[in-house]
């Protein structure tokens, strides 16, 4: 790759990227894209990036986003139109602060927005908005789902019509402060509360949700993920072990469960013959991205599989990231072929 100063040319030559995907949208920040296909059409639920004067700390502060947009596109490839912001932080009475990765689900003639914020005693909970557009705009409930803890939720539909909430992530999504579901007093900093390196790593969790997709159908469960010998994963296999973004996708039967691995920065996956698990590790099906963070969802459209994820092209600031797609490629074998994001 030479510069016409190095050739000698003067016509202009192309910067050829080291990306392998180009961002989806660049008129704004995106980040944690939960893609989802209703009437007919892809949705994109993410993150709303922006700038911020709170400082960089351990908890993820600086991730400090107030509101929420909907993109749509026909299909892969084509424009990405933006419907604008459907869900602000001023409009959900029981918010403070920091609106990280949300989902969305579709039943009967409405769609949910499922999201993450700080309530009002800086702890994450999960809220649900309500609306009957996809595109939104959507309506915040009065208070957080009861039973809800932690970030980054998920939700997935099952064949017979049931949906379930997966959600928790550790350090700055707070899961490690929370013992047989309850806040321990004391937990303020981010390792408080983390098992032993030894000791089995802590686990997303599940919920059926009930009819009305606004209340938990009963008390939350752990989801397992195990080593390929059956046991738990360890709190210090820092490679394979849960840190963050929890989805569920079923393929020829088999309920895929992948999942950030934060600080190794890869997603990883594991399989399993149910939406509650236990799930066995297979492997990543997303390298490290550019950015600290890694976090994706993964659809069919049209017979093809779709990941979306998200890195840093843009800004080359961890918190002000740029959402993108590829393909997916399901292996006869059921393993996932690992995505490279950079060439
Ligand atoms: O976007 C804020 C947080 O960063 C998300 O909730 C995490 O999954 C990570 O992507």
């Amino acid at each position: 790759n030479c510069s016409p100063k190095e050739t000698g040319k003067t016509e202009q030559t192309e910067e050829v990227s080291k990306f392998a995907h180009p961002p989806l949208v660049s008129h704004m920040f995106t980040a944690d894209p939960s893609a989802h296909v209703f009437e007919g059409k892809i949705y994109i639920y993410p993150s709303h990036d922006v700038e911020t004067a709170v400082t960089q700390d351990d908890m993820g502060s600086h991730f400090d986003m107030r509101d929420y947009h909907v993109f749509s596109m026909e299909k892969p490839g084509s424009e990405v139109i933006d419907h604008g912001p459907v869900l602000k932080l001023e409009d959900i009475p029981w918010a403070s602060r920091q609106l990280w990765a949300p989902d969305a689900a579709q039943k009967d003639e409405n769609y949910y927005l499922y999201f993450p914020a700080k309530d009002k005693n800086d702890i994450f909970r999960i809220g649900v908005a309500v609306s009957d557009n996809p595109a939104g705009p959507f309506k915040a409930e009065p208070n957080y789902i009861q039973g809800t803890f932690s970030m980054d939720p998920a939700v997935f539909e099952d064949g017979d019509g049931s949906h379930y909430l997966y959600f928790g992530g550790i350090l700055g999504g707070q899961l490690q402060w929370f013992e047989d579901q309850q806040l321990v007093e004391g937990r303020k900093g981010p390792t408080d509360g983390l098992p032993a390196a030894e000791n089995p790593a802590l686990m997303p969790y599940v919920a059926k949700l009930q009819d009305n997709m606004l209340e938990l159908a009963e008390r939350p469960k752990e989801v397992i993920i195990l080593d390929q010998d059956g046991n738990p994963i360890k709190a210090g296999d820092n490679n394979r072990r849960f840190f963050e973004a929890a989805w569920v996708h079923q393929h020829n039967g088999t309920y895929y469960l992948s999942y950030s691995t934060g600080d190794t920065h890869f997603i990883a996956y594991a399989t399993g013959d149910n939406p509650y698990g236990p799930f066995t590790y297979q492997g990543n099906l997303l390298n490290p991205v550019e950015g600290w963070t890694n976090h994706h969802s993964i659809v069919q459209f049209e017979g093809k599989w779709y990941l979306f994820y998200h890195d840093t092209e843009i800004s080359g600031k961890t918190p002000l990231r740029n959402i993108k797609m590829t393909e997916l490629i399901h292996e006869n074998d059921g393993k996932i072929k690992t995505v490279d994001p950079m060439k």
